[in-house]
């Protein structure tokens, strides 16, 4: 790295120490951008990254609530206002026992880049609390949501900053928080995202993000002349964007044969069809329960239990062709990278935010197979929260291909973004450049654009 990248992320080292997400979301950006800063003097001089780095806002509050047992509960909620440069704040809510300033930070600083791609005016932001919402009654999550929102109402609006949902958080959890605001305000807007489709949300949202890295892979694969079809694919996570992965590979012809929870993962080698993918749908959505209980329904299916501070994790030790990380972040490791690679696979496609380390990202790059970045193969869901705000606004509700119609669009339009910008910068095919710096120099520009702010 040249001097001025280093300069800037021994910047953000020092002034945010125990932040390790962070310094790796921000390493791996200022990596890619130093050659158009090079080439753009007036970036530096302007400060760009130096102001990219630093949170326009950050709210931290207290998050108190009474559990079923009329126990007082505390936990801590936090919302970061990353930034505004081309639109309101936009991004998620994560409710997870690991939840932290230096986490929400993360996905606060990749969604800046993620949301200028996706063609839309959205600034970025992201949120949550330290709150698991697995193993609590729905009266419980009930009064967490309302507690939260009750101090979350005053920093957020329909043109200043609209949450959406992310782990932890899904229709039940949005439609709390959203009956929340609407109360307080007394407003009825399009200040949430992730809606159900009778109060404001949009078709397609729940599946968009899932459907959006599919899209992604396919116009990866065809740069080589070659589909998804027949392709055996590991899908991890069973969550919104891990469901939604496995159920549009399975449409278009794909074998999708693994996914898995935070405890272990389930291997079926006959694939996941889309039989299978109802009673996933069934254990995680209605029962609330474990990826273990596929194996009840579908015995020939392998679960295997993830062994806690292993070096690897055997849900990346199969043979497949392409892998969808659909989990959490940093979820492969670079031995985990070196498996898959041995194991054949030659497409990598990010669903989760960042789940691959900064180490696996070099073993793929190095070893030269399609590799795509989060923020744009992952774009889609903010993307069509970006749809729901203008049905919102325009209070009309697109038809569900309407909306996947622009869904595809937009994710071939984020594809065609990363290859021009990777090519121009002398680095072809490789979309982390492309996408940070296709990302960079939009955001950097209307910074440019606005003066010192
Ligand atoms: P969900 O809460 O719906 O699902 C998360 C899944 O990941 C669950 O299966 C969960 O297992 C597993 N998981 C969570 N934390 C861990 C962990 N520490 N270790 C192992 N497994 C874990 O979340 P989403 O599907 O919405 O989000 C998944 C990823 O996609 C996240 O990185 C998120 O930031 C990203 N993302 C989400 C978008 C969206 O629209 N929802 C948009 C773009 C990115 P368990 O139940 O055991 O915790
Ligand atoms: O990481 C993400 O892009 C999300 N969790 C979705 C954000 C959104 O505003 O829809």
């Amino acid at each position: 790295m040249h001097d001025y990248a280093e300069e800037v992320l021994a910047l953000v080292q020092a002034k945010n120490p125990a932040e390790p997400e962070f310094h790796q979301a921000v390493r791996e950006v200022v990596e890619s951008v130093e050659r158009v800063i090079e080439r753009h003097p007036e970036y530096r001089a302007a400060k760009i990254l130096e102001r990219m780095v630093e949170p326009e806002r950050v709210i931290i509050f207290r998050v108190p609530w009474v559990d079923d047992q009329g126990e007082i509960q505390v936990n801590r909620g936090f919302r970061v206002q990353m930034n505004s440069a081309i639109g309101p704040y936009k991004g998620g809510l994560r409710f997870h026992p690991s939840v932290n300033l230096g986490i929400l930070k993360f996905l606060a600083f990749e969604q800046v880049f993620k949301n200028a791609l996706t063609t839309l005016p959205l600034g970025a932001g992201k949120g949550g609390a330290d709150f698991d919402p697995k193993g609590k009654s729905e009266g419980e999550v009930m009064r967490f949501c309302h507690s939260f929102m009750s101090e979350l109402y005053r920093h957020i609006g329909p043109h200043t900053d609209v949450p959406a949902g992310d782990i932890g958080v899904g229709g039940r959890e949005i439609g709390f928080l959203f009956g929340a605001y609407k109360r307080l305000r007394n407003e009825f807007s399009g200040v949430i995202t992730g809606k159900g489709i009778n109060w404001g949300g949009s078709h397609v949202r729940p599946e968009a993000t899932g459907y959006g890295c599919v899209y992604f892979a396919a116009e990866m694969l065809a740069t080589r002349s070659d589909t998804l079809q027949g392709k055996t694919c590991l899908v991890s996570g069973a969550g919104n964007v891990a469901l939604h992965t496995l159920e549009k590979l399975i449409q278009l012809g794909a074998k999708p044969v693994t996914c898995s929870d935070s405890t272990g993962f389930i291997y079926d080698e006959q694939g996941i069809d889309a039989q299978k993918l109802a009673w996933l749908r069934e254990i995680k959505n209605v029962r609330r329960g474990r990826v273990q209980e596929y194996t009840e329904r579908y015995p020939q299916a392998s679960y295997t239990a993830f062994v806690p501070g292993a070096s690897s994790s055997p849900q990346w030790d199969v043979r497949a062709q392409c892998a969808f990380p659909c989990a959490t972040q940093n979820e492969i490791n670079e031995e985990d990278a070196r498996h898959l690679l041995a194991n054949g696979v030659t497409c990598v496609v990010e669903g989760a935010n960042m789940p691959c380390t900064s180490e696996a990202v070099k073993t793929f790059l190095d070893a030269g197979i399609l590799f795509a970045p989060g923020k744009a193969a992952n774009a889609g869901g903010v993307a069509t929260s970006g749809l729901e705000m203008s049905q919102n606004a325009m209070r009309v509700c697109w038809l569900p291909e309407e909306v996947d119609d622009r869904l595809r669009t937009i994710m071939r339009s984020i594809h065609a973004a990363c290859m021009d910008a990777a090519a121009a910068y002398g680095t072809p095919g490789n979309y982390v450049n492309g996408a940070n710096i296709a990302a960079f120099i939009k955001v950097a520009d209307a910074m440019l654009d606005q003066g010192v702010v």
